[in-house]
């Protein structure tokens, strides 16, 4: 570690350099420097303890998924899905820009943690960067210092990973992956998915590869419990893409909570799981916080995660009443005047958005009210359905499952997406998004189907796989479904299928809840909507098939026979029934 420490600061010519411990006291120390140089504003002390807000440069707001490179020897091996540069030509174009990058600058070493402590399946990373905002944010985003090192005397491996914000030109930013040799390099940028090495570039970049490797997996899921009216528990991994409301359904407050069904978190963003000695699937959080959207986020449609900002947390890129406190749209609250803009500028209305669409909160995980006590379990929570979902206004029903694992392989690899303020590019453009994990798989797609498959043929007892889609509109635009906390109703149908208990008819698309089966009960809505919200939409799938048929030529040889196959039986199952 440190020869590695020792050559990337011969690269980049720091002033100083300063090994991060972790604690509380250089937490506080690294804010104070940064309140100092205005890197950030304190709020509001009484309503908003110990909560900062950061304002980003206005053009590094978002991931850049077409600045992010995957740069294996291989072409091949990074995929159609992946940006590619050749290992060399990456290291000499972007090590130019590192060279001297930290003159006048300090670098703070970050040893890191990813996974609870003491668990067999956490991994150590260690990230160089000359940000302290970065640094904060890796404080509460994973386990830093001491459980780091602890780790790496056992296992002796750490992924590194070199940061520096540069000068925050576009131009020059550059996210890039080695995965042959477990590397990172991301210059010029200061955003979360971006410069928060531990989240996308480690837990699933290059965790998807060591995943492959090691026969384990790393997905872009939530992680959440689901009591019963019993106190029995049931754990489910969900794949939504960035921006589609994984926080919120992870901390759910239930509708049915007078009937006994709860919601516990374990995660918002990233799933590690392993196959266990029973044959069983197993989860951990690799994160140790939340760096969720903050626009839309209200005592309404998150009430869990509105508690948990209020002490503790950095906002990024919110805007900011004449009070101290934070604000977004969708926060239930009329903009006061005086408000300032994401940019620290008086906002008027009708002059765009207040709080950049992708703003974003940090907090620590262990300050949400909802985490489930297996939160930190070193073995990780056994897995009994993987649910994939994403916005679709049309076609896609509000829940379908399965037939079969290798079906739901192709459910979820053909998964289509309206596109997020997330990343940067068009918002609402249907794109296929496998797994959710189209700009964070990093390898060949085609290998990584592959892969789950072969997943599915070691589990003694697979999870059920689900489609979920809350976000199905009418003529109008308006949503069918209600959404947040009565997704509970879908999640306890879910919980009934694992349970051998709920009922469903087999249609050609996967089993569909049967008329009755979706609890509505002090719900209004009508029959009609949920007919419309659980039929097939026969020229809807066809159309649907042959898309994703033409998404998976991509993949070549590489695209596994199965998935194939199940787009062949699919379009034959529609033909045979549809008109
Ligand atoms: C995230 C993302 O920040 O997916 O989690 O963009
Ligand atoms: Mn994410």
């Amino acid at each position: 570690m440190q020869e590695w420490v020792d050559e990337a600061a011969r690269l980049t010519q720091p002033d100083s350099i300063y090994w991060c411990d972790g604690s509380k006291e250089e937490y506080r120390t690294f804010v104070e420097r940064m309140l100092e140089d205005g890197t950030l504003v304190k709020l509001n002390e009484k309503t908003y303890p110990n909560c900062y807000l950061h304002r980003s440069s206005t053009n590094d707001v978002a991931r850049t998924e077409d600045l992010t490179f995957i740069c294996t020897r291989s072409k091949d091996d990074a995929g159609p899905t992946n940006n590619w540069m050749a290992p060399k030509d990456a290291k000499e174009k972007v090590g130019r820009l590192f060279t001297g990058s930290m003159k006048g600058r300090r670098m703070y070493v970050i040893p890191y943690l990813m996974g609870p402590v003491g668990s067999p399946y956490s991994k150590v990373g260690i990230q160089v960067t000359d940000s302290l905002y970065v640094a904060v944010n890796m404080h509460i985003m994973t386990r830093v210092g001491k459980p780091a090192m602890d780790h790496l005397h056992e296992s002796g491996e750490f992924v590194p990973g070199l940061h520096s914000l540069g000068d925050l030109d576009p131009a020059r930013r550059f996210i890039l992956h080695f995965p042959e040799e477990r590397l990172i390099w991301s210059f010029g940028s200061g955003y979360g998915g971006n410069a928060l090495l531990g989240k996308k570039c480690f837990a699933l970049r290059i965790a998807s590869w060591m995943a492959r490797e090691e026969g384990w997996m790393a997905e872009h899921m939530l992680i959440l419990g689901l009591e019963d009216p019993g106190g029995h528990k049931t754990y489910m991994a969900a794949a939504f893409p960035s921006a589609s409301g994984k926080t919120n359904l992870a901390m759910m407050v239930s509708a049915l909570a007078d009937q006994g069904y709860k919601i516990t978190t374990v995660g918002d963003d990233i799933a590690w799981l392993h196959i266990d000695g029973d044959g069983r699937l197993r989860a951990i959080n690799p994160e140790a916080g939340f760096f969720g959207v903050a626009p839309g986020m209200s005592s309404k449609t998150n009430p869990v995660a509105m508690e948990m900002v209020h002490r503790g947390t950095i906002f990024t890129n919110v805007a900011m009443t004449p009070g101290g406190e934070p604000w977004w749209e969708g926060i239930g609250v009329d903009p006061p005047a005086g408000l300032l803009d994401w940019r620290g500028e008086i906002w008027k209305s009708g002059r765009g958005d207040a709080a950049h669409p992708n703003s974003r909160f940090t907090a620590p995980a262990s300050q949400c009210p909802s985490i489930d006590d297996a939160w930190e379990d070193p073995e990780g929570v056994p897995i009994s359905a993987i649910i994939f979902g994403s916005r679709r206004s049309v076609i896609v029903p509000l829940v379908m499952q399965s037939l079969n694992w290798e079906h739901g392989v192709m459910m979820g690899a053909g998964m289509g997406a309206e596109t997020t303020a997330a990343a940067t590019g068009a918002v609402g453009v249907v794109r296929r998004d496998p797994m959710a994990m189209l700009p964070f798989c990093g390898y060949h797609m085609g290998d990584y189907f592959n892969h789950w498959l072969a997943i599915g043929r070691k589990l003694k007892k697979p999870p059920l796989i689900f489609r979920v889609n809350w976000f199905r509109k009418d003529e109008n635009g308006a949503f069918l479904w209600p959404g947040y906390g009565e997704n509970i109703r879908v999640l306890k149908w879910i919980l009934e299928r694992v349970r051998g208990e709920g009922e469903a008819v087999e249609s050609p698309i996967g089993y569909l809840p049967t008329r009755w089966s979706i609890d509505t009960s002090g719900l209004e809505i009508s029959p009609e909507t949920m007919r419309r919200l659980t039929e097939v939409d026969w020229n809807g799938w066809m159309n649907a098939a042959k898309s994703m048929r033409e998404f998976f030529a991509q993949f070549g040889r590489r695209l596994p026979h199965e998935v194939s196959h199940q787009i062949d039986l699919l379009q034959q199952r529609l033909e045979a029934r549809g008109v």
